[in-house]
């Protein structure tokens, strides 16, 4: 594909609103354009994909138009919104919504992925509703889109989509954006079992997955790890089904808009108001929709602490706080904009004179260019979320100072706080480091704040909206790339044709076949993968032709492959090479050895196993094995590497090797591996079909020492010396199956 940055392609926007909201008055549509972070950013990048002279149509909207439409309307609705806004709107009824949006959405998932556990309802109706409602979008999205489109997920309303969509249109690139707080394992896991894996699942069905901090994307991988079992590699996550990549990309502003939005003749007339009206005080601002995650009630405490120590200020200064009205309705909120009422009353009741109003509030929508003007007019922008994802906010302010001056406070708790670090940074927790950082705000020299701004802004004006998104998509371009070319080596049907003619011809077939992994999907204890019926009927029936020798070859000791496969007519190989066992012979060792090494080196293992629970070591005869699939994956991590390295030591002069295989670490005879038994094996037969298949870095070497015309598999969408992959253990053996059940009867001998 040429098109390396996705631009030609058409954009599928998904988001739970729409860039407009419809209201139906007097049996009649109206239409209003809706603000917000999400639908300015996007509407800025596709404007800048406009202005590269792209065609207009190369983007449609897929989301809720903001109100439940009925009847004959929604024909009309579904005319106009494709024709004035490229949308195409999901009809939900007023019930679906309540329970969807005001329930899961707002009462469980805002709540929880803010850090405010307390707040956050279990409720199974809304679970449900969340999912039927995700369903929704996927039935209404599989009528927009088209192959060849890029499809682009918003936020935490649709985390079940990216799943729903690839199992229906499973070559569709699909990308999420997240613009919360994806939070720490431990907080996440509060969400009980079926949802929180559904929710990571249904994440992960996408090709691409962004976040807006390193932060989030590393608490993002635990939990996969944790709840799903899914280690990531550099940022990849390898599930059955594909590859996903985690990346951040932290959203930024329209830079330009804002920082030219001095120059603009309305925002002007605002900034003359505002100055008219607060003349000759320090205006601090603050600007949030109500919310209870973003700190309105701290700022307005750590502000009177401000007034309180510092009178000197008072008739100086001014709060200007603009709230912005959000989920009415819902209890918190409500809750909420009574206590800030409350506050700013007592502020000003305490403090206020006749003259001068410490807190100037207003509760409702500002259009842009009063916003602007705020921005511009303000000494000191005061932002002090609890949580919050991004914040916006704090980026405008910064990119509006075009002469340099003013003073950013911010929030650690905010994403934005990474990149805005010459803000003064405060913990909103804190009211009293909120105050503190008034007065410093308000004494801060202006060269130096010029010197802060202008760092922040040339780091704004470089990773704005447009990059942000024009990232995003590349990205998604390019992890289909990379999906192409390890699908490329998936088993494709001429070449299974192919293995299965050639299988037909041959009259000397040896197939090499791992155990764990391959013919049976990994299990967290060792003890609980025992073949079933399936399998030794499997196996039976491909031993039952003479002209095959099926070899199970595996890192199992050799009596728990003769205590399973030991009745069957197959070749052994225990301990990854160590031991062979020919087909009715017995046991032989691959090469003279001692192991007299296990007596000193079992203590090490076992003392590293007790400070792990969930560990455990196995000995086998010639090798030992150090598994941890069910201890806590982190400290199994750090443990792992701290003993490889210990044992590297002790075994430097021994004749050994460590070596990590899936969640064990084991420690054998060097020389001794797969793929020495293969050869052994290969050399004393004249095979003229060579099969091995086998799923991990063991089953590596046993690949290499093939000859050029085998045929190899390696189970996973990993990279591999194997000519292909297949996915997962259950491909394995429906590939088995058919060879087994080839109509061939006259050379078998019709027992196992
Ligand atoms: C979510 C995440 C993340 C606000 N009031 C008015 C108005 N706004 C505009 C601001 C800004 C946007 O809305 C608000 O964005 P924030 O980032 O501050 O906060 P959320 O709405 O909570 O957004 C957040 C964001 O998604 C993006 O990923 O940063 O963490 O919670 O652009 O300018 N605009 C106008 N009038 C208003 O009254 N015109």
């Amino acid at each position: 594909m040429s098109d390396k940055t996705g631009s030609e392609r058409r954009l599928v926007i998904v988001s739970n609103r729409l860039p407009f909201n419809v209201t139906v008055s007097e049996g009649r549509l109206r239409f209003h354009e809706s603000a917000g972070g999400l639908v300015t950013g996007l509407s800025a990048y596709i404007e800048s994909r406009r202005r590269a002279g792209r065609l207009s149509d190369n983007h449609v909207w897929v989301g809720w138009p903001g109100s439940s439409v009925e009847g004959q309307l929604q024909e009309e609705l579904r005319s106009e919104a494709l024709l004035r806004f490229q949308s195409y709107p999901v009809f939900l009824s007023a019930e679906e919504m309540d329970q969807f949006y005001l329930g899961f959405c707002n009462a469980t998932i805002w709540p929880l992925f803010h850090y405010f556990p307390s707040y956050t309802v279990y409720q199974p109706r809304f679970w449900d509703q969340y999912k039927r409602v995700n369903e929704v979008f996927c039935e209404s999205l599989m009528n927009v889109v088209r192959p060849d489109d890029l499809v682009w997920i918003h936020d935490y309303h649709l985390m079940l989509l990216p799943r729903m969509l690839k199992k229906k249109a499973p070559d569709l690139p699909v990308g999420f954006f997240l613009h919360i707080p994806f939070p720490s394992f431990e907080v996440f896991r509060l969400l009980p079992g079926t949802w929180r894996r559904e929710i990571l699942e249904g994440l992960l069905g996408a090709d691409l997955i962004g976040l807006h901090t390193y932060e989030y994307a590393q608490h993002f991988f635990q939990s996969a790890l944790r709840i799903l079992g899914f280690e990531n590699q550099m940022g990849r996550i390898l599930t059955p089904e594909g590859i996903v990549k985690v990346d951040t990309f932290p959203m930024g502003i329209d830079f330009d808009k804002f920082a030219n939005a001095i120059g603009r003749a309305d925002v002007q007339g605002e900034i003359q108001h505002s100055r008219h009206r607060l003349s000759h005080v320090k205006i601090i601002l603050s600007v949030d929709r109500l919310d209870y995650s973003k700190g309105i009630l701290n700022r307005l405490e750590g502000f009177e602490l401000f007034l309180e120590a510092n009178p000197r200020y008072h008739g100086v200064v001014v709060l200007a706080m603009v709230v912005v009205p959000s989920r009415i309705g819902v209890h918190h909120y409500d809750q909420m904009k009574k206590q800030i009422e409350e506050l700013v009353g007592k502020i000003n009741g305490r403090f206020g004179r006749i003259d001068w109003t410490p807190v100037v509030y207003q509760y409702r929508n500002v259009p842009f260019e009063a916003l602007a003007a705020l921005y511009s007019a303000s000494d000191i922008c005061l932002v002090t979320p609890l949580r919050d994802g991004m914040n916006l906010v704090a980026k405008e302010y910064v990119a509006t100072r075009t002469d340099g001056t003013g003073v950013l406070i911010l929030s650690e708790m905010t994403g934005a706080a990474k990149e805005l670090g010459e803000a003064i940074i405060v913990n909103p927790n804190n009211r009293q480091a909120i105050a503190d950082a008034l007065s410093e705000a308000l004494e801060m020299p202006a060269n130096e704040q010029k010197r802060r701004n202008r760092m922040m802004q040339a780091r704004l004006r470089r990773y704005d909206v447009m990059r942000w998104a024009g990232d995003f998509v590349s990205a998604l371009v390019s992890v289909q790339e990379v999906r192409d070319k390890v699908r490329a080596k998936l088993l494709p049907y001429a070449a299974r044709s192919d293995l299965i003619e050639h299988y037909r011809q041959s009259r000397r077939r040896v197939l090499f076949l791992d155990y764990d992994g391959t013919l049976t999907p990994l299990a967290r204890h060792p003890a609980l993968v025992k073949p079933n019926e399936t399998q030794m009927d499997l196996l039976c029936s491909l031993t039952a032709d003479p002209r095959n020798t099926v070899v199970i070859i595996s890192g199992r000791d050799r009596s728990t492959l003769d205590k399973w496969f030991g009745d069957l007519s197959v070749g052994l190989v225990a301990e990854h090479g160590a031991w062979l066992k020919g087909v009715g012979k017995p046991w032989r060792l691959s090469k003279s050895m001692t192991s007299e090494w296990k007596g000193q080196l079992l203590p090490i293992l076992e003392s590293y196993a007790d400070r792990l629970p969930g560990a455990f070591v196995e000995e086998k005869e010639h090798s030992v094995a150090w598994h941890y699939r069910s201890a806590d994956p982190d400290q199994a991590a750090l443990l792992a590497a701290e003993m490889t390295d210990h044992l590297a030591n002790l075994t430097a002069k021994a004749d050994l090797q460590v070596s990590q295989g899936n969640r064990v670490v084991e420690i054998r005879h060097a020389g001794v591996n797969k793929g020495t038994a293969a050869r052994d094996w290969i050399a004393n037969a004249d095979f003229d079909f060579v099969l091995a298949i086998g799923d991990d870095l063991t089953d590596e070497e046993l690949f290499r020492v093939l000859p050029e015309s085998a045929m190899s598999i390696r189970v996973g969408l990993v990279s591999t010396h194997a000519r292909y992959n297949l996915r997962v253990p259950a491909e394995v053996l429906e590939l088995l199956n058919a060879l087994a059940q080839l109509p061939d009867e006259a050379t078998k001998s019709g027992k196992c």
